[in-house]
């Protein structure tokens, strides 16, 4: 089933963003390096776009750099876009970033005009830890969990440079179902959004046809190619005596170790989509919904002609 989390808290975020922008000069949008597409957020999109905008590839370190290469290519040949990988935590890389607001929106600085960043989004991509980074203080709380930061926070990098720290949003309607996967995985849904075992097989899946070599070097295993996702799964909860009784595996205990050393790059450093596989997958999803969306209204125009051929009579 595809995988939806949209909590009460976003839409207040989704409504103080959209009140905020008016009075930003650049955004900050951080993506995860590992599922770059599946991570930018359409109705940040559509709330943000005119603004100036800087796209952080975050949590480099744990992606595959030839990708991050390729995702950088993609959003750099963009006209008016900017896209810069890094390690949040790293204060190092960090430096470049208020430069590339200034390049971004020249006009601003000094107290007269002071330059106001806001950063946004999906959950746990790294948005406070780039703040605390920033700024060399732990202003925003951080956590290894969706959902730690709850109502925006503003904090001054310099008097005359704002930064705004907004908790992470998703989309109502994630049209896209692998992307829903890719950012189960990473760590952006709730926990209590989806099933680990079903997200577990599909993240094997992916793992099988990309990155077969890190799999069977991690968990022993040989052929995994040829494997199928659920044989895999097994296999990973035998060699971890993830079991049950009986000779039964422990299905559940085995989809959280692939997740886990997943999230902890102890597989290996993974990017679980291309530009081109991104491309694919969204025109699909697009596709299927604006066929969702014809049934629906045929639905809801025979109902109506229905009601109408009644009244009539
Ligand atoms: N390896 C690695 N971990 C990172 C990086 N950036 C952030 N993290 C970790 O990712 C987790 C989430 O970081 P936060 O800064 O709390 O994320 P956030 O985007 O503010 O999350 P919410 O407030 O929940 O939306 C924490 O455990 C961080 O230590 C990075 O570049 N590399
Ligand atoms: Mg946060």
């Amino acid at each position: 089933m595809a995988i939806q989390w949209f909590p009460g808290h976003m839409n207040l975020t989704r409504k103080a963003i959209a009140e905020r922008i008016k009075d930003i000069d650049v955004v900050i949008e951080v993506l995860d390096a590992r599922l770059p597409g599946s991570s930018a957020n359409p109705l940040l999109a559509e709330m943000t776009g005119h603004k100036p905008t800087l796209k952080i590839l975050n949590k480099q370190d744990l992606a595959d750099p030839d990708r991050t290469l390729q995702w950088l290519d993609h959003y750099n040949a963009q006209p008016g876009v900017r896209a810069v990988a890094l390690k949040a935590s790293d204060a190092i890389s960090t430096q470049r970033l208020a430069p590339a607001c200034h390049a971004l929106a020249p006009g601003r600085g000094g107290m007269a005009k002071p330059m106001r960043v806001l950063i946004c989004g999906v959950p746990n991509v790294g948005k406070s830890t780039l703040i605390n980074a920033l700024t060399n203080k732990r202003h925003a709380k951080t956590g290894d969990e969706a959902g730690i930061t709850k109502l925006e926070q503003r904090i001054t990098l310099a008097d005359d440079f704002y930064l705004y720290d907004t908790p992470g949003l998703l989309w109502p309607r994630i049209i896209v179902a692998k992307s829903g996967y890719n950012l189960a995985a990473s760590g952006a849904i709730g926990r209590n959004a989806y099933d680990e075992e079903e997200v577990a097989l599909e993240l094997l899946d992916y793992l099988r046809q990309h990155y077969a070599g890190l799999l069977e070097a991690r968990f022993k295993l040989a052929g995994v190619a040829q494997m199928k996702d659920e044989e895999v799964l097994e296999s990973v909860g035998r060699q971890r005596g993830a079991l049950l009784g009986k000779g039964r595996i422990n299905l559940q205990k085995a989809a959280e170790i692939v997740i886990q050393e997943f999230r902890g790059a102890i597989l290996g450093r993974i990017t679980l989509e291309t530009p081109q596989e991104f491309a694919q997958w969204l025109a699909a999803g697009q596709q299927l919904d604006a066929q969702r969306l014809a049934k629906k209204a045929a639905r809801t125009g025979k109902g109506k002609q229905a009601d109408q051929s009644a009244s009539d009579e």
